[in-house]
């Protein structure tokens, strides 16, 4: 098999068609010495690439590495720290350290594995390549895109510089985080303001579950009375599920929260402590709110680099079915997690039972088999409603409850606040990350047949 001047490979299959034998998986690995002969010899091939280093792709890395060994699969990642998003909740409302949320990527890379340092740039699903920096091709056999949701403070007119006044924060970036916890504690009199944004976002539950923190703190140190609870959310529900939203609205009633629905922030004047906010059922009808404190959700969008590109939709999510994960017109592409146009909410628990699914999928189209493993959309929201409660939401696609334990997990627990601050971080370092959990269904099954 050799080169020709024109990119004709003497096997007699044109560099193109070749990529797309390859993809739906009748050329076997033929294609392979493509990638280490003639003037290609500089390309760097993977039977595996993983594109991310966060949760979805450190799964699936691990779980890769069991499947076609270690020295098969890269991982590329730009960042030097991974960090456990969901603990920042409680991070902003001081019941953890910013500290215990952080590893080393470095330590997180499945031995064996190479760990790409690089941004992806730009992707070539016909070739099977993809570019990262200092224009280096990377080229694969199969491509797991997991790059997340990018958080967008700048479409907030006004941020992010206003961060740097005080009685500011946001759980949802690492730079921001303790800032919450800073205003909570420096709290004297006025409006608490939390907001949700007109965008898709991660953890949906999280923008509320600081409003519950909060507000049980100014409880707990004698300034609840000097406090006005307001939640400025661009949904026009609570929450998607009913059973959840019906518990979350009884405790709103109870401890005495103001809740505008379709009210969207798009201004802080941090240097007066205003957010300004539109209602997007009455185009240019805008609301100014003085903040005491200010909680802010920001709006989110799919990465740069999705963007436009080949393996995304119309919206910039990669564009994968929402059963198998496999992508709708590359069959050697797969995506997972938040970067994805999966129908349903998008958190770490999602992940871990996409991980699950993905596996088989990826086995499957390696036998050049059908994927036939279904994803029913699982995916989990610990409501933190308290310093030691949790409503702990599981549900689906079809946005139905699809509770794990064989009590009502509508009524806040003390139990569910123990696993989401203790045993959740275990199981995500431990487990999740290692590619061992995929998902509480196994144990949903064993626990409900008990009850039969
Ligand atoms: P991420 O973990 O965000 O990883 C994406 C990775 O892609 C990052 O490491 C990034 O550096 C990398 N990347 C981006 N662009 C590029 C590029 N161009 N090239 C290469 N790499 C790139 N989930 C729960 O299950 N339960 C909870 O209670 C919960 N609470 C949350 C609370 C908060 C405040 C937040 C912020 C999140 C919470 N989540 C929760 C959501 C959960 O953290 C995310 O859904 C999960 O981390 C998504 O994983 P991911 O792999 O899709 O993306
Ligand atoms: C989960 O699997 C998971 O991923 C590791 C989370 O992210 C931190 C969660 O918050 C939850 C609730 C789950 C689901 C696990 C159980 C045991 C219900």
């Amino acid at each position: 098999m050799k080169m020709s001047a024109f990119g004709v490979i003497s096997c007699g299959i044109h560099a193109h068609q070749c990529a797309q034998l390859l993809r739906i998986g009748v050329h076997g690995g033929a294609c392979r010495s493509l990638h280490v002969t003639g003037r290609y010899a500089a390309k760097e091939y993977y039977d595996v690439v993983v594109v991310g280093g966060g949760a979805g792709g450190i799964t699936m890395s691990a779980r890769m590495k069991r499947k076609v060994g270690a020295g098969k699969v890269a991982i590329i990642e730009p960042s030097e720290t991974h960090y456990y998003q969901p603990i920042w909740t409680l991070v902003g409302g001081g019941a953890k350290k910013l500290a215990s949320s952080a590893r080393p990527t470095e330590s997180l890379i499945p031995s064996g594995v190479k760990w790409i340092k690089s941004e992806v740039k730009s992707f070539d699903p016909d070739k099977n390549t993809i570019r990262i920096n200092d224009d280096k091709e990377i080229s694969y056999k199969y491509l797991i895109i997991a790059l997340g949701i990018k958080l967008q403070y700048e479409k907030i007119k006004g941020l992010p510089e206003g961060f740097n006044y005080p009685k500011i924060g946001s759980n949802y970036s690492v730079k921001t985080v303790e800032k919450t916890w800073k205003a909570l504690q420096d709290f004297k009199k006025g409006n608490a303001v939390f907001t949700f944004p007109n965008t898709p976002v991660k953890c949906a539950g999280a923008p509320q579950k600081i409003m519950y923190l909060s507000e049980a703190y100014l409880r707990k140190t004698g300034k609840r009375s000097d406090a006005n609870f307001i939640f400025n959310t661009s949904l026009g529900v609570i929450f998607g599920v009913k059973k959840y939203a019906d518990a979350l609205l009884e405790i709103i009633k109870e401890r005495n929260i103001q809740v505008n629905y379709r009210h969207n922030l798009i201004e802080v004047r941090a240097d007066k402590r205003e957010a300004v906010f539109e209602n997007l059922d009455k185009p240019g009808e805008t609301k100014v709110l003085e903040y005491e404190m200010l909680h802010v959700t920001p709006p989110m969008g799919p990465p740069d680099v999705l963007v436009n590109s080949p393996v995304a939709d119309a919206g910039g999510w990669v564009d994968v079915d929402k059963e198998t994960l496999q992508h709708k017109k590359y069959p050697n592409v797969f995506g997972i997690g938040d970067c994805t146009n999966l129908p349903t909410s998008k958190t770490a628990a999602a992940i871990a039972a996409q991980s699950a699914v993905l596996d088989k999928t990826i086995s499957l189209v390696m036998k050049n088999q059908r994927p036939s493993m279904k994803y029913d959309g699982y995916t989990s929201c610990p409501l933190v409603t308290g310093y030691n409660k949790v409503i702990l939401a599981e549900f689906d696609y079809n946005a139905q409850p699809l509770e794990t334990f064989p009590i009502d997990q509508g009524k806040e627990r003390r139990t569910m606040y123990h696993m989401k601050a203790d045993m959740m971080p275990f199981l995500y370092w431990h487990m999740l990350l290692k590619g061992y959990w995929g998902g509480p269904a196994p144990f949903r099954k064993l626990l409900h047949l008990g009850l039969k």
